[in-house]
């Protein structure tokens, strides 16, 4: 009870900034995209992480409030920042299933424009397999129009199936960091990777690699085809003046 008063004043308040945590080519190295990640800056209690308050914000049914906070701070921040950057970066959220439901097209178009780079959003693969109707489909058909590419968070930890992927048919694909560990497991987990970044090939999908801690995982996920990673191996989600220092340390 005392964590819903807390979180619905801080929301009131705006007290969620968007973390990031870059995103490389996965041949050149390069910085290409950043993920933008939600966290909640309690007076008493300092940085907190989604598994702080997520789940608490989903059960009251305010989840889509902190994705609209982070949204916008993000735009803003990013498009001031990459004012200098030889190329935008593209810039994804992860946004609860009522992000997508509610629409606000006109207010999602309004803030798209503001950025020059590419827009995505990160879609959890539990919600790929529950809201799969023609109303959801519609609304994810609409943010595309928009420019707003799909991606499926997570992949090879929830519940969609091949089918409902290729029905969605999102830009991308992020391979969960539990599968992305199995590199190092030997033979059996490497082809079982191979052959899930085949399947988001063979649906002409991008493959992004989360969880890349280690430049042997690096390596061997380039090799497999992957062309983005993701990862402590590269950076960890920072705050805005430390993604500025990490972007011009990278010019
Ligand atoms: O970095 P990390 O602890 O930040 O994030 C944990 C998880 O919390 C992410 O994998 C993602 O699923 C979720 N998350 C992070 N930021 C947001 C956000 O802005 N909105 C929503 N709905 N989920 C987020
Ligand atoms: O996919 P999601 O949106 O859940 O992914 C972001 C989460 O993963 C965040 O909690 C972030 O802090 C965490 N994360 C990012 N890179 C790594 C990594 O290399 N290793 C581990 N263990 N977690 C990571
Ligand atoms: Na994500
Ligand atoms: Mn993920």
């Amino acid at each position: 009870k005392e964590v819903a008063d807390d979180l619905l004043l801080a929301i009131e308040n705006g007290d969620f900034e968007p973390f990031y945590q870059p995103q490389v080519n996965a041949v050149t190295g390069q910085v290409v995209g950043i993920e933008a990640l939600a966290r909640w800056r309690h007076p008493d209690k300092g940085v907190l992480a989604p598994a702080a308050f997520l789940s608490v914000a989903t059960d009251l049914n305010v989840a889509a409030d902190i994705d609209r906070i982070i949204f916008e701070k993000a735009i803003a921040e990013c498009e001031h920042a990459f004012g200098a950057m030889p190329h935008p970066l593209s810039l994804s959220f992860n946004v609860s299933e009522n992000r997508v439901n509610d629409g606000e097209i006109d207010a999602i178009r309004r803030q798209v424009q503001a950025y020059s780079g590419q827009i995505s959003f990160e879609l959890l693969e539990t919600i790929f397999l529950e809201e799969q109707d023609d109303e959801f489909l519609f609304r994810l058909n609409q943010l595309r129009d928009l420019g707003i590419g799909i991606e499926v968070d997570d992949f090879g930890s929830g519940r969609a199936s091949v089918v409902a992927l290729q029905r969605i048919n999102p830009e991308r694909l992020k391979i969960d960091r539990r599968l992305v560990s199995l590199v190092a497991e030997g033979s059996g987990g490497l082809r079982l990777l191979r052959s899930i970044i085949e399947i988001g090939h063979a649906l002409e999908m991008g493959v992004t690699a989360e969880g890349v801690e280690t430049r042997e995982q690096a390596e061997i996920l380039a090799k497999l085809g992957c062309d983005r990673l993701q990862g402590f191996h590269f950076a960890k989600p920072m705050a805005f003046p430390d993604l500025i220092r990490f972007l011009e340390l990278q010019r």
